[in-house]
């Protein structure tokens, strides 16, 4: 199935049932009261993510979302009929935004959360409410109210821990197949892989993380190069990235130190957020180089790019370095999951004794 990760939509809830003027009329019962009844809600729209669902498409299909509306009062105190609600199930990760507020209005970020997008309109009353003793006949009623009605933008960012990024060719998806049980198409041709792969890396029996394995990038992205550059959204919500490097590129005019400068200056043209998070380099393909030539290789990488973060050689065709990989990252998240979870503390802490002092 195509994978589509963006798509806009309209919704309009359902409006409520007016409510009715109407007046008992029972034989010998020669003058009844009012007996009209309010008319029925409108159907509302909501959004449910559902983790069956893993792309937007049916979005592109079926624009327009119409709640129904509800039915009207009717005599002898009848009330209409509420309409029922919709519920359009979205994948989890979705992020909704009101498209003319331009602001974000849900992010339905696990299994089951859902959020109102339309409500639906309240009926109207019928003449019964208006009874009193100074008006035992009223004509009155109200009219249903109109349900809401937006456009919405919806749009899936992936819910990663660590994202895989890189020219086409790296190794990424060969890295992902490697590490987790995910298996994208690898080929040794470039934009094999052409929307977001997820991996789930066990490094024990309760240790785990989700890898995003994306499409390369290539200079340019940003206006349009390659299959552009709106695909790195899925790696908005990681807390790590690695840049995958290929050390041994066949293509003898390659370089993969200004290859791996213009993959940064499009990290950065995308968006400031991306660029400062957490970034590893990972030189791969280091079995096309003989053992004892890898570390000046990577070496001499790292000092031509000017990398002074940390860096892993690994293959990810054979495996080799991929273990201690991962162990080094389920270290670093849950470092920083610690480091959050003190810091989250630290914050609520002021708070407790500015209470205390009163
Ligand atoms: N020798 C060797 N080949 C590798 C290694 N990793 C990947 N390859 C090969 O490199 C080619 C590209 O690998 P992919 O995993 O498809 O690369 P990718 O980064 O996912 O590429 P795109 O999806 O096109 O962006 C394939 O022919 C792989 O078999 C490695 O560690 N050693
Ligand atoms: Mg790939």
């Amino acid at each position: 199935m195509k994978f589509i990760d963006e798509a806009i939509i309209e919704v309009i809830a359902g409006k409520g049932g007016d409510g009715v003027a109407s007046f008992r009329r029972e034989k010998f019962v020669p003058r009844g009261g009012p007996d009209g009844g309010d008319g029925g809600r409108g159907g509302s729209i909501h959004a449910v993510a559902d983790r069956n669902i893993n792309t937007l498409i049916d979005y592109r299909y079926a624009r327009i979302h119409r709640a129904k509306n509800g039915e009207k009062g009717q005599g002898s105190d009848c009330y209409g009929r509420s309409a029922p609600d919709i519920e359009l199930r979205v994948p989890v990760g979705t992020v909704v935004s009101d498209l003319d507020a331009g602001e974000v209005i849900a992010d339905l970020d696990r299994h089951g959360a859902r959020a109102l997008l339309a409500k639906g309109g309240k009926g109207g009353l019928g003449n019964l409410h208006f009874k009193s003793s100074i008006n035992r006949a009223p004509r009155q009623f109200t009219r249903g109210e109109p349900g809401e009605s937006r456009k919405l933008k919806l749009e899936l960012k992936v819910l990663a821990d660590v994202g895989l990024l890189g020219m086409p060719n790296a190794g990424k998806s060969t890295l992902i197949r490697a590490v987790s049980a995910a298996r994208p198409k690898v080929a040794d041709y470039p934009f094999t892989t052409l929307h977001p792969h997820l991996g789930v890396v066990r490094v024990d029996q309760n240790r785990s993380f989700v890898v995003a394995d994306i499409p390369g990038l290539i200079e340019g992205a940003a206006e349009g190069a390659g299959l552009g550059h709106q695909f790195l959204r899925h790696l908005a919500r990681t807390s790590l990235l690695l840049h995958l490097v290929d050390l041994a590129p066949l293509d003898a005019g390659a370089d993969p130190v200004k290859d791996a400068k213009a993959i940064v200056r499009e990290l950065r043209k995308y968006d400031q957020g991306l660029h400062r998070k957490p970034r590893w380099l990972v030189l791969n393909k280091a079995d096309l180089l003989a053992p004892e030539v890898r570390e000046k290789s990577a070496k001499k990488f790292a000092t031509d790019l000017g990398w002074k973060g940390k860096s892993f050689i690994i293959s990810a065709l054979t495996g080799e370095g991929c273990k201690a990989l991962t162990y080094a990252i389920m270290g670093y998240l849950e470092e920083s999951q610690k480091r959050l979870a003190a810091k989250e503390k630290q914050e609520r802490k002021p708070q407790i004794n500015a209470d205390e002092r009163r």
